[in-house]
């Protein structure tokens, strides 16, 4: 006699697993509406369930292929389509990377984030490229690069290296991306983050604000990172630094209590996540830096570059916290 197994009978005796919450524009756009302190109220209840609320990571960041860009992303310094008076560079050389990220672990950093500006990496770029995250993670740093788009493969070879982050953003809104950027798409965006998810390699992946976007736009944006799945790992928001010669370099500045708002939605709604208060901190001023990390950002870019751009001293971020009472993470 054969067994029978009942159709509804369950196959694992593991419960079955609650679906992730999917936010609707509307929703987080109901978030913005809400009064200011209600909102980072909520905020810091989301932070304190998940994470240390005083403690806060700290990545460097290290431009190691400059300018001559072939993308046309309006906000960007490198693009070589805009004239920004930013020389090309060729890639630097193993030692000199290896150097900024010893001075940026005596600093206290613990991750180091290399970028270049590239479109993709071509073969012949990406080797050096993995004996550079082979060398930083040997230091004891976690590594991070950011290269453009991937091709097949490319994101395995970098996991083996032994690569913990890949940075990739979606930048804005679904239907605002084709007005700041023409020479790639969103999917693009989203099919490398594919290839990074699916090589294991953790994922930072966020945007730019003050580009011109409405409310409902960044609302928009934030939907589309938190209805990822998984979310990204890591949230870099980052407050446009307007470049001179950009097709955005005139852009209206965002008002710093919507840029705390985005903020706080992201904590909202990616509980889980890493919220980094990125580039545009300078612009922030030590105030509005510590309402965001009320709202719940918890990463910063920790150094006094970012990619082109000037960040607060490392040893004014080192007073900040102290003022703050704010610990690494
Ligand atoms: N080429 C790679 C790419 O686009 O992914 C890596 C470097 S690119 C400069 C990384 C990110 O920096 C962009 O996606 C954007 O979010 C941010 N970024 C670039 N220029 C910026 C600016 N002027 N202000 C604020 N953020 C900026
Ligand atoms: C991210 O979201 N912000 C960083 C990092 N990822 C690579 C870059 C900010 C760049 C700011 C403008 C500049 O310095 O060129
Ligand atoms: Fe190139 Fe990245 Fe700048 Fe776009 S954001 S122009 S892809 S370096």
């Amino acid at each position: 006699m054969t067994a029978t197994v009942a159709p509804h009978e369950p196959l694992t005796t593991a419960p079955p697993s609650t679906p992730r919450k999917r936010w609707s524009v509307a929703e987080v756009d109901a978030l913005f509406a809400l009064p200011f302190n209600d909102l980072i109220f909520r905020a810091q209840q989301v932070h304190r369930a998940h994470f240390d609320a005083n403690a806060v990571q700290r990545s460097t960041l290290l431009s190691i292929k400059t300018g001559g860009c072939s993308e046309d992303c309006g906000y960007c310094s490198q693009s070589a389509r805009y004239d920004t008076g930013l020389e090309k560079e060729t890639l630097l050389p193993l030692g000199e990377v290896l150097d900024n990220a010893r001075a940026a672990k005596a600093k206290g950093a613990t991750r180091f984030c290399m970028g270049a500006a590239w479109r993709g990496p071509k073969e012949k770029d990406l080797a050096p490229v993995l004996d550079m995250v082979r060398e930083v993670k040997a230091m004891g740093l976690e590594t991070c690069v950011t290269l453009g788009m991937l091709k097949d493969g490319q994101a395995e070879q970098l996991k083996d290296a032994g690569l913990d982050y890949y940075n990739h953003n979606i930048d804005t809104a679904p239907e605002f991306y084709g007005q700041i950027i023409t020479s790639h798409t969103l999917q693009d965006r989203l099919d490398t983050l594919d290839k990074v998810r699916k090589a294991g390699i953790n994922v930072c992946c966020g945007g730019i604000l003050g580009l011109g976007e409405t409310r409902k736009s960044r609302a928009a944006f934030i939907a589309e990172l938190a209805n990822m799945d998984p979310p990204p790992d890591s949230v870099p928001i980052n407050n446009l630094v307007q470049i001179e010669g950009t097709p955005l370099g005139n852009a209206e500045a965002i008002d710093p209590f919507d840029f705390i708002r985005v903020v706080a939605a992201a904590r909202i709604t990616m509980p889980e996540s890493y919220v980094r208060l990125s580039a545009g901190r300078q612009e922030l001023g030590d105030g509005f830096q510590a309402l965001a990390f009320l709202a719940g950002a918890n990463s910063i870019f920790y150094g006094e570059r970012l990619l082109t751009t000037d960040n607060p001293d490392a040893d004014a971020d080192d007073r900040l916290f102290a003022r703050l009472g704010l610990k690494s993470a």
